[in-house]
């Protein structure tokens, strides 16, 4: 029986890509996110990659996703991102709340939903997707900081609770992504701003870069837990630390 991975956010990005590699390491891949037509051209495209549509925000359709596996030995909990990058005193409570309900309870829906599953498999891994803005305050971070640093304390909480069973918890932080969309959305579909953030930046790391970051935590041997991999383009050496040319 091949291993099924289960992939979040997948219809760009990061999970796009990790959805991508996964299929090509030998991983029956549900590729899970909002946009029905992007996940279908993608599972049309790569064989062994299955579409269904998820919005982590819902517990109904969270619960759709869970009830259509046969099994799931891997979760990546790739949806979330960052909206705005206004200060703290005046940051929007509903661009707060909506940071709040992808990131981290978006994760926790899936999470619980998807548990046992990992736990009946004898060698599940529970990879969370959250970002150096987890690990690091930065102004304008806000909101984005607050979640992602909640989402890495859940994950910590989760390796402790878990420990004795057959499940991994795995933690990537990427720093600098130059995606089609991340950028986008926090600059609320600003171009040139979200352009500007990678402007003269030489290499920030790719999408592709962080799901072969992935792909190898998920594919060490059963007894091997990546806690976290904070990776980082050559050109950031630090959080306000970015070379550019
Ligand atoms: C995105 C990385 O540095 O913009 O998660 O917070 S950063």
């Amino acid at each position: 029986m091949k291993r099924t991975a289960v992939v979040t956010g997948a219809s760009s990005g990061i999970g796009e890509a990790t959805a991508r590699r996964l299929a090509a390491e030998g991983f029956d891949v549900v590729a899970a996110a909002r946009r029905r037509e992007r996940l279908e051209a993608l599972a049309a495209e790569v064989p062994g990659i299955r579409a269904v549509t998820l919005d982590v925000t819902s517990q109904e359709s969270v619960d759709e996703l869970a009830s259509s596996l046969d099994r799931c030995d891997v979760l990546i909990n790739n949806a979330g991102g960052a909206i705005g990058l206004e200060p703290v005193a005046s940051g929007d409570v509903a661009d707060w709340q909506r940071m709040y309900d992808v990131n981290v309870l978006g994760t926790l829906r899936v999470t619980q939903a998807l548990l046992p599953r990992l736990i009946e498999s004898g060698d599940g891994v529970l990879l969370m997707l959250t970002s150096v803005a987890g690990l690091v305050s930065y102004e304008g971070g806000g909101g984005y900081n607050a979640a992602k640093h909640a989402q890495t304390s859940m994950t910590e909480v989760l390796r402790l609770e878990l420990v004795g069973r057959p499940v991994r918890v795995v933690e990537v932080a990427p720093g600098l992504v130059h995606t089609e969309e991340f950028s986008l959305n926090r600059f609320r579909g600003d171009s040139a701003a979200a352009d500007e953030v990678y402007q003269g930046v030489p290499g920030p790391l790719t999408a592709h870069d962080v799901a072969d970051a992935i792909a190898w935590c998920v594919t060490r041997p059963a007894h091997v837990n990546i806690d976290r991999l904070v990776m980082r383009p050559r050109a950031q050496a630090a959080q306000h630390k970015l070379h550019r040319i």
